[in-house]
């Protein structure tokens, strides 16, 4: 066969020999003008630069005149059956022309081991599908787009006296299915914290000044990302680096930043909150561990609630400490990597990494819950998971069950997945304290990967490498059972601001088989803990095609901000959500 033009995505076999043809040219930063591929071989679908088909032009170069490619010849096209999934970097000046050689046979191949078990019963996963970047950090935006980025690079700056950095970053639109560039040209914000403003764009603090192993340093740089204009701005530095912190939105819509490593590699004992008028105030010190578990709680603390066992809860107006309920169920020693949850103010751990003698990095199934609304709460031990895991994430579903995707059964963080990676999803339902075992990923996913609710009830399941295991630029989107049990109830309409304690009506035709109505705040995910999302079951009355909802009390239970609104059915099928800002600071 001839060339094939970039309006064909797919290539038809007599040898197992592709050749990828790049040709730069004028037509904008870098980008091919022309893209063929010369192919003899096993069908593939060719992505350019891992964001687009074959038939659609390069929208995410590198840097001007590099470009990514990602193979992908799914199993049902190819002989041998599974994926093949390959990145590769091409440098083209403008004008140049490149070829690149493919041998299918010796790419990689992920094997589809999944069955084909009942939806209803196990969901089901989308095929893999390519994503422009590592999705080390994800979150769900506002507008119900994706922001996720990937480790970048750090450089000094001689006439800013600085290290500054650079982090390649894209927003997804589900509803598009494009991306857009939004790479950060000052901070490589790889390793920040991050959580969102009540107005709804993402603080993000510190990330990586220097890659060191042994010490891993933290830059200072505060950045916000305002979804509204697909924009990054520095704002006021804060005292020293962090490098693995953790940021919490408040009761008052302050962020509480605290953990990581400073620009010295050494732990950042700093307890700063970021205030609702800009800038940082400073309420005092404590020794973290890397990204810790930080919650606001139902009584105006913040909970303290681990990886390690020693638990604690943080006056935010005072900077006072006291020690919370200490977590001996599980965590005999350096426990790592521990994924925590809260709905309706209860707190839900989920596994870990470093079980038993140090070096042997064993992973934990135990799970563990403690009820933030009692007067003394204690950790009480939940059911275990069918596998043990670390590296994994735990993701809040509307009908207040808790989805554990990806994770690794041993190993460290450079660990070869394949074989230790732990496939099947499990769910649990904390109303029954039971887990299931659900479908499985064709991918396995371990340090570095996200998973995401979206508004659609489904959850992006992203990421992995970026300096540990290998390299995954692409993403598994999971469908959950409820997705198969039913008609969805509509919402036809709600408010787009909701106060604390106001009553509000939500109009849809379904009210009359409507069980419950809950708000899940925003992702905003790395290393296995969402900073920012929480679930809240909100009270409310059926009418003749309209629900009378009670907003949330306070922003102790729900700090303001915005949140997705399902409505659900008894057989706990969610609606598509509504975006919505809740508490009086909310929206703009
Ligand atoms: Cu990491």
């Amino acid at each position: 066969m001839g060339p094939v033009r970039r309006r064909s995505r797919m290539v038809s076999a007599v040898t197992l020999m592709t050749t990828l043809s790049l040709a730069s040219a004028c037509t904008g930063e870098g980008e091919p003008s022309e893209l063929r591929v010369v192919s003899t071989s096993a069908p593939a679908t060719v992505w350019v630069d891992g964001a687009r088909r074959l038939s659609t032009p390069a929208e995410l170069p590198l840097a001007p005149g590099r470009h990514q490619v990602v193979l992908v010849a799914p199993a049902g096209d190819s002989a041998n059956g599974g994926y093949f999934i390959r990145r590769e970097s091409v440098e083209l000046a403008a004008g140049a022309t490149r070829e690149m050689r493919v041998d299918l046979a010796r790419e990689k191949k992920v094997v589809d081991t999944s069955s084909t078990p009942n939806p209803a019963e196990s969901g089901s996963w989308s095929r893999v599908r390519p994503w422009p970047v590592i999705a080390v950090n994800a979150h769900l935006l506002p507008n119900g787009k994706v922001l996720s980025w990937e480790e970048g690079e750090a450089g000094f700056n001689p006439s800013a006296g600085e290290i500054t950095g650079f982090s390649r970053a894209a927003v997804w639109d589900p509803a598009t299915d494009r991306f857009t560039d939004v790479r950060n040209n000052t901070t490589n914000v790889f390793a920040g914290g991050h959580a969102f403003l009540p107005d709804g764009r993402l603080l993000v603090t510190g990330g990586q000044s220097i890659r060191n192993l042994r010490a891993p340093r933290g830059t200072p740089h505060t950045n916000i990302f305002d979804y509204r204009s697909n924009r990054w701005k520095r704002v006021e530095n804060m005292a020293a680096g962090r490098w693995y912190p953790t940021s919490t939105t408040l009761a008052n819509g302050e962020v509480l930043t605290v953990g990581g490593n400073n620009d010295q590699g050494i732990t950042n004992q700093d307890v700063q909150v970021w205030k609702t008028t800009g800038g940082w105030r400073y309420i005092g010190k404590r020794k973290m561990s890397l990204y810790p578990g930080m919650f606001q709680a139902p009584n105006g603390e913040v909970f303290y609630a681990g990886p390690r066992a020693e638990t604690a809860f943080l006056n935010p107006t005072t900077g006072a400490w006291r020690a919370g309920p200490y977590n001996r169920l599980i965590r005999p020693d350096n426990i790592k990597t521990v994924p925590s949850v809260m709905y309706d103010g209860v707190v839900l751990t989920v596994g870990g990494g470093n079980i038993g003698s140090q070096g042997g990095f064993a992973a934990a199934s135990e799970a563990e819950s403690v009820d933030l609304n009692e007067p003394a709460p204690q950790w009480r031990r939940a059911a275990p998971m069918a596998n043990p895991r670390r590296h994994h994430n735990a993701t809040l579903l509307p009908d207040r069950t808790v989805l554990v995707s990806g994770g690794q059964r041993e190993g460290y963080n450079e660990h070869p997945i394949e074989a230790a990676g732990v496939r099947p999803a499990e769910l649990y339902n904390p109303a029954t304290d039971r887990w299931s075992t659900l479908s499985s990923l064709q991918v396995p996913r371990g340090y570095h990967s996200t998973a995401t609710l979206l508004p659609d009830g489904r959850i992006l399941v992203a990421g992995t490498g970026n300096g540990a295991a290998e390299d995954q630029y692409n993403a598994q989107i999971f469908s959950p059972p409820y997705l198969y049990k039913g008609p969805r109830p509509r919402i036809a309409s709600a408010p787009k601001r909701v106060d604390y304690g106001e009553q509000f009506s939500v109009q849809t035709p379904d009210s009359s088989r409507i069980a419950n109505v809950r708000l899940i705040r925003l992702g905003s995910t790395t290393h296995g803990f969402d900073m920012n999302t929480r679930l809240n079951t909100l009270s409310f009355e059926s009418a003749s095609d309209e629900l009378e909802v009670t907003g949330p009390p306070s922003g102790k239970v729900a700090p303001p901000g915005h949140y997705m609104l399902f409505v659900l059915d008894r057989r706990g099928v969610p609606s598509v959500a509504r975006i919505i800002s809740v508490g009086a600071a909310a929206g703009r």
